[in-house]
C-alpha cells in the first residue's frame, strides 16, 4: 500500500513545484521535468496533443522515442496520430510530406543541407501547426532535440521560423580512454566502455550518452586515448568497437579509433612502419579493410605522432604529411577521414615550445590529402587555463583544421572545481587572427569560410566517466554541453549556452538562472586568477598537474618544468616571446604581433606569456606587477569564498543531493584556491623579495610545506 502513495506523493510535488527527491545528474540535461508555467504548458498542450510522425528508420525511431519520452515529462501524455491533418506537430523528411511540401522553401531545403532542419509555424489562426523538417532522418534527429529544448527553456512557441545546420562537419568527442579502462587525465571515474563485457552487453548508459550527444550535435566518438595501444586494431576489440557504432549509430554517432603509428610492426610483425614503403601500405589498407567491413560507417583514426615519445613518421625521415597521406588513402576508398594532431614536440628542446607546431606544420601547408585535417590544440602549449589563440589558425588556408579543447579539466581543477569552460573557448574562437583580413577569426577559418572545399571540424576531450552523474562535478556536465553546442555553432555565447543548460540541468527559475549563470561565466576568470594570473602558465605540479608546482625545475625535459614556463628571478618574471626573447609573435599576423608586443597594447590577461618584466614594471592600475599579481591570487580564492556563499542561498532551487555535491566540492575547491594561492605567492616572493601588500591574509605556512606536500594517488595518469 505505501508504494503507490509514495509514487502519487512524488508526482505532485513534482507538478507543483521543483522536486524536493534527490537527483543524482545521471539524466544530464536530458531531464523532462513538467512545465511548470500553467499558461505555457496550456500553449503547448493546445499544439501536442496529437502528433504525427511516419514510422522510418532506427533513426526516426531514435527521435520519435526521445520526442514520446520529453513530451510525456513535459506536458503529460501525447498521442500518435496517423494523419499529419490532424496533427498540431508534424514531424517527416521533405520527401515525406506530401501536400505539406509546399510550406517549405526551395532555399529552405537547400539551406538546412544533410544534417539541418526547419521548424516552422504553418496554418491559419485555429488551425495552426508546427512543422518539423529536414532532408534527412538526421536532421529529424537533432530538430527533435531542439524541439525539446525549446520546450525544457519554456520558450514560447508563437511563430516558429527556424532553420539551423551545423557550421562544422565533424563534431566529434574525444575519449583518452585506455583499454584496461583508466582514462588519461580523466576525473570521473573509469573509462564508460566496458570492454570485457562488450559485445554481447550494451550498458543502457551508451544508449544515454548518444542521447546526450545527438542532443548537442556531437557527431563522432573517438573510443581510445591518442596514446593508443595497439591492441584496439586487434579483431577481439574490433568487435567490440563494433558494438558500440551499432548502438550509437541511430543517434548519428559515428566512432573513430586513435592509433599507434607503429602498428604494423608492433601488430603486424613488420620491422618498419615507414610512411612510404608499399609493404606498410598495404598493411594499413588491409586493416582498414577489415575495420569496414565490421564498421562499415567508421569514420577514420585519430593520430598524435611524433609527440611526447610517440612513434611517427618522422621516426623514418618522413614528414607529417608523408605519414597522414598514407593513411587518408588508405581510409579514402570508404570516405573516412584522418584527424593528424599538430600537438607535436620532438626530442630535441626547443627554445620555445610554442612555437614548435607551427614550424613543424607551416611548410607542410597543402601537401595533405583531402580527407586529413589538422587537429590544432586551442592554444599553442597545452589547454592551460588561459593561452593565446594558436599560431597556426589562419597559418594553414590550404589545409583543413579543426580545433581541439580539452573537455576534461586537466589543468583547471579536475572534477572539483567549479570551472564553466565556454568563455575559454569562446574567447579562442572569436580571437581575431587577421591573417585573412580584420576579422578572420578563428570560428570563421574553422567554419571553413575562407577555403569552402576543406573539410571543417572540433574536437573536445572528453569529462566522461563512470562516476554517476558522467562528469564528476556537476557543473563540468555545462563543458560537454557547451562543447557540443559550440561546435554545432562555433559563434554562440557562453552566456546563452549556460543560460539553456541552467535551465535544463536545473530550474528555469529566475531566480536560480540569473545569478548561476553570472557564476558559471566568471568562474574560468577565477580560477585562471588563483592559478596562473597575467599570462602565467604551465606551473601545475609535475606529471599529475594537480595543485601548483611553480617550483618544479627538474624534468627529464626542460619544457615539461614550470621554471621552463614563468622564467622567474630577482629581475622580473614572464617569458620574452617578442623579437627580444623567442620571438613567437613572428608567427602571428602582423596586426595581432603588434598588439601584443606592444606593452601598451598587449591585454594584462597575457602580459607575462609575451613579456618578461621587472616585478616593479607599473601596471596600468598603477600598482606594481608584483602587487598586481598578489592581487590576482587573493581575488581568485576570494571568489570561490562568494561562489560558495552565493550556492548556500540558492539551496531552495535545487534538489538535495546535487545541491549538497555541489557545496562540498566548492569547500574542496577554496582549500585548493588557497593553496594555490599561497604557495605561488610565497614562492614568487623568493624572487620579488618583496611583502606581500597589507590587508591580505598571510599564507598559514612557509613556503617549504607546500613544496613538501605529496599527493598520492592523483588521478588521471591511467596508462595502457
Ligand atoms: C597533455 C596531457 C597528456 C596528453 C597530451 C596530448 O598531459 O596526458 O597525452 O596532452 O594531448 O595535456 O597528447
Amino acid at each position: 500500500m505505501k508504494r503507490p502513495f509514495i509514487a502519487l506523493f512524488a508526482i505532485a510535488v513534482c507538478w507543483l513545484g521543483q522536486p524536493v527527491f534527490a537527483e543524482n545528474g545521471y539524466d544530464l540535461w536530458l531531464r523532462y521535468y513538467p512545465v511548470k508555467d500553467r499558461v505555457l504548458r496550456a500553449q503547448y498542450r493546445s499544439y501536442l496533443r496529437e502528433i504525427y510522425f511516419p514510422v522510418g528508420s532506427d533513426r526516426l525511431k531514435a527521435a520519435q522515442t526521445e520526442l514520446t519520452r520529453g513530451l510525456s515529462g513535459l506536458i503529460g501524455p501525447v498521442s500518435q496520430s496517423g494523419s499529419a491533418a490532424q496533427s498540431g506537430l508534424v514531424v517527416a523528411t521533405i520527401d515525406k510530406l506530401g501536400a505539406l511540401q509546399r510550406s517549405v522553401p526551395q532555399d529552405a531545403a537547400k539551406e538546412i543541407g544533410t544534417e539541418g532542419f526547419m521548424l516552422k509555424t504553418i496554418g491559419q489562426a485555429g488551425h495552426r501547426k508546427i512543422l518539423l523538417t529536414a532532408n534527412t532522418d538526421k536532421g529529424i534527429l537533432y530538430g527533435t532535440f531542439y524541439f525539446l529544448r525549446l520546450l525544457q527553456t519554456n520558450r514560447k512557441l508563437g511563430a516558429l521560423d527556424i532553420r539551423e545546420h551545423p557550421k562544422t562537419m565533424f563534431r566529434i568527442l574525444d575519449h583518452w580512454d585506455n583499454p584496461n579502462r583508466t582514462v588519461e587525465r580523466g576525473y570521473a571515474g573509469f573509462s564508460i566502455w566496458n570492454w570485457h563485457k562488450l559485445p554481447g552487453y550494451i550498458d543502457p548508459r551508451y544508449l544515454d550518452y548518444a542521447r546526450a550527444n545527438a542532443s548537442v550535435g556531437i557527431n563522432g566518438s573517438v573510443l581510445n586515448n591518442v596514446n593508443a595501444s595497439v591492441q584496439m586494431l586487434t579483431p577481439a576489440y574490433l568487435i567490440k568497437a563494433k558494438a558500440l557504432a551499432d548502438a550509437f549509430r541511430p543517434y548519428g554517432i559515428r566512432i573513430y579509433l586513435s592509433v599507434k603509428f607503429s602498428s604494423p610492426v608492433e601488430l603486424g610483425g613488420l620491422n618498419t612502419a615507414d610512411p612510404l614503403d608499399p609493404v606498410v601500405m598495404k598493411w594499413w589498407k588491409n586493416k582498414v579493410n577489415e575495420i569496414y567491413g565490421y564498421i562499415p560507417d567508421f569514420g577514420g583514426f585519430l593520430v598524435k605522432a611524433n609527440s611526447e615519445g610517440q612513434p611517427g613518421p618522422q621516426t623514418y625521415g618522413r614528414s607529417h604529411a608523408d605519414g597522414a597521406n598514407m593513411l587518408a588513402d588508405a581510409l579514402a576508398p570508404h570516405k573516412g577521414i584522418v584527424m593528424w594532431r599538430a600537438f607535436v614536440y620532438d626530442d630535441k628542446v626547443p627554445d620555445d615550445r610554442a612555437k614548435q607546431a607551427y614550424n613543424e606544420f607551416k611548410p607542410l601547408d597543402g601537401l595533405f590529402k583531402d580527407n586529413v585535417i589538422i587537429q590544432v590544440k586551442n592554444g599553442p602549449i597545452d589547454f592551460q587555463p588561459r593561452e593565446p589563440f594558436h599560431p597556426l589558425f589562419g597559418a594553414l588556408p590550404h589545409t583543413p583544421v579543426m580545433m581541439e579543447v580539452q573537455l576534461t579539466q586537466e589543468y583547471l581543477g579536475f572534477s572539483t572545481h567549479l570551472v564553466y569552460e565556454a568563455p575559454l573557448f569562446n574567447e579562442c574562437l572569436n580571437s581575431d587572427t587577421y591573417m585573412m583580413g580584420k576579422n578572420s577569426t578563428v570560428s570563421a577559418i574553422l567554419e571553413g569560410k575562407y577555403n569552402p572545399r576543406l573539410i571543417t571540424g572540433m574536437a573536445g576531450v572528453a569529462n566522461i566517466g563512470t562516476d554517476i552523474n558522467w562528469c564528476g562535478h556537476p557543473f563540468a556536465q555545462a563543458n560537454w554541453y557547451s562543447f557540443g553546442r559550440l561546435s554545432w555553432d562555433p559563434q554562440q555565447s557562453a552566456s546563452d549556452i549556460a543560460d539553456d543548460w541552467l535551465r535544463m540541468t536545473f530550474t528555469n527559475d529566475l531566480r536560480f538562472v540569473e545569478p548561476m549563470k553570472q557564476e558559471m561565466l566568471r568562474s574560468r576568470e577565477n580560477t585562471v586568477n588563483y592559478m596562473t594570473p597575467l599570462g602565467l602558465h604551465h606551473i601545475m605540479s609535475a606529471n599529475g598537474h594537480y595543485g601548483p608546482g611553480p617550483w618544479t625545475d627538474n624534468m627529464a625535459r626542460a619544457d615539461w618544468t614550470a621554471v621552463y614556463y614563468h622564467k622567474a628571478d630577482t629581475g622580473g618574471i614572464g617569458f620574452d616571446r617578442t623579437r627580444s626573447g623567442s620571438n613567437t609573435l613572428a608567427q602571428y599576423s602582423p596586426q595581432v604581433r603588434a598588439r601584443f608586443e606592444n606593452l601598451e597594447t598587449c591585454p594584462d590577461e597575457y602580459l607575462l606569456w609575451f613579456h618578461h618584466l621587472s616585478w616593479r614594471y607599473k601596471m596600468r592600475s598603477g600598482k606594481t606587477l608584483w602587487q598586481e599579481m598578489v592581487g590576482h591570487y587573493y581575488a581568485g580564492a576570494d571568489s570561490v569564498k562568494q561562489l560558495q556563499r552565493r550556492w548556500d542561498t540558492l539551496q531552495s532551487y535545487v534538489d538535495s543531493e546535487r545541491f549538497l555535491a555541489v557545496k562540498q566540492l566548492l569547500a574542496i575547491q577554496y582549500e585548493e584556491a588557497v593553496r594555490w594561492r599561497d604557495a605561488c605567492v610565497l614562492y614568487f616572493q623568493t624572487f620579488s623579495q618583496m611583502p606581500i601588500p597589507p590587508g591580505y591574509e598571510k599564507p598559514e605556512h612557509d613556503l617549504n610545506y607546500y613544496k613538501s606536500l605529496k599527493f598520492p594517488g592523483v588521478p588521471g595518469q591511467g596508462i595502457n
